[in-house]
């Protein structure tokens, strides 16, 4: 009777853990796959943007996310996408490096039937039926703000000498913030652009760019720095040079994206101004992978709402109610 009784015990186990696996194997089957190649985690933009694909894409909203980082490289993209019609995901979504280079493996993609959804950046190819949407920020309005706030508040004619950090080059976010302030100089009479060298919006590489510009000019009126994690990099440059910015400093620095850490050196009057760039984008391309499900054809461009802060204005309960 007890050897039954084990038998029979052992029998419901195994009962059990067998319903358990196949209830996971069909839950895995109605999971909706999505590839997502990364750019890398160049910038704390970058971070806030990875956490909010992970947390609209998880499981429990129906959704098996694959994640491939880039390191900053297209090669590895392409890699990717080749890697994710492979794996036969449900749909492509690419936050891409460069503008450049995307159409063979775009087309396999068509190929193969997969929808593919460009966040972030754009993309130049043949032709824009290579993907079905895009969402993202205007990265030459950005600029563009900035660039006025620059002339009502620095003057225009007046003599203004200006560094300026650059993003990855080739970048969409790069190339629209770089043309708004050749404009700018183009229009101003008295804007020079003194230094002007890529920081690869990384904070390290910011700092590193900024040490050899501060030996080669005394006198800096602007650093237009393309995102924050530069401006906090070239901050540091002129910390360890003596050199003051700020409300109270030399120099006026203008910066992008008012991440947590940018936004902080605004409350403290050393980033005079912020435009804001948003990386949320999950919840997003997650509603127009939905629509794409149903059968819907959801907008094909669609670009951001973001602000711009002062940092005579800016105070901490704005900083405290940021959602990154
Ligand atoms: O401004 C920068 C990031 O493409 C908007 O890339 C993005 C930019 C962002 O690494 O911090």
């Amino acid at each position: 009777m007890k050897k039954m009784l084990m038998v029979v015990g052992i029998l419901a186990v195994a009962f059990v853990a067998h319903v358990a696996q196949e209830m996971r194997y069909a839950q895995a089957a109605t999971l909706t796959v999505v590839g997502f190649s990364q750019v890398g985690s160049e910038s704390d933009w970058r971070i806030a943007n990875t956490q909010s694909m992970r947390r609209a894409f998880s499981e429990a909203n129906g959704f098996k996310l694959i994640i491939k980082d880039a390191q900053q490289r297209q090669d590895r993209q392409v890699a990717a996408i080749r890697d994710f019609i492979a794996q036969k995901v449900d749909f492509i979504v690419i936050a891409p490096v460069t503008e450049g280079g995307w159409d063979g493996a775009l087309n396999e993609a068509k190929a193969a039937g997969i929808p593919v959804i460009i966040v972030d950046r754009r993309i130049a190819v043949a032709s824009d039926d290579l993907y079905s949407n895009w969402v993202g920020s205007d990265f030459r309005r950005e600029g563009d703000i900035a660039v006025e706030w620059m002339e009502q508040n620095l003057g225009t004619d007046k003599e203004l000498l200006i560094v300026h950090l650059q993003g990855s080059m080739g970048s969409s976010a790069q190339i629209g913030r770089t043309d708004a302030l050749d404009a700018g100089v183009d229009k101003n009479s008295g804007w020079k652009v003194v230094a002007r060298d890529s920081g690869a919006f990384s904070q390290a590489k910011g700092k590193e760019v900024m040490e050899r510009i501060l030996r080669q000019h005394p006198r800096i009126d602007v650093l237009y720095a393309e995102n924050d994690d530069m401006a906090i990099g070239a901050m540091a440059a002129m910390d360890e040079a003596g050199r003051t910015y700020g409300l109270n400093g030399d120099t006026v620095i203008i910066s992008f994206d008012a991440t947590r850490a940018g936004l902080t050196a605004t409350l403290k009057g050393k980033i005079h101004f912020n435009m804001e760039c948003n990386p949320l984008h999950g919840p997003r391309v997650k509603e127009i992978i939905q629509r794409l499900k149903n059968g819907e054809r959801p907008e094909k461009y669609i670009y951001v709402d973001e602000a711009a802060f002062d940092a005579r204005t800016f105070t901490q309960a704005e900083l405290d109610a940021r959602e990154y």
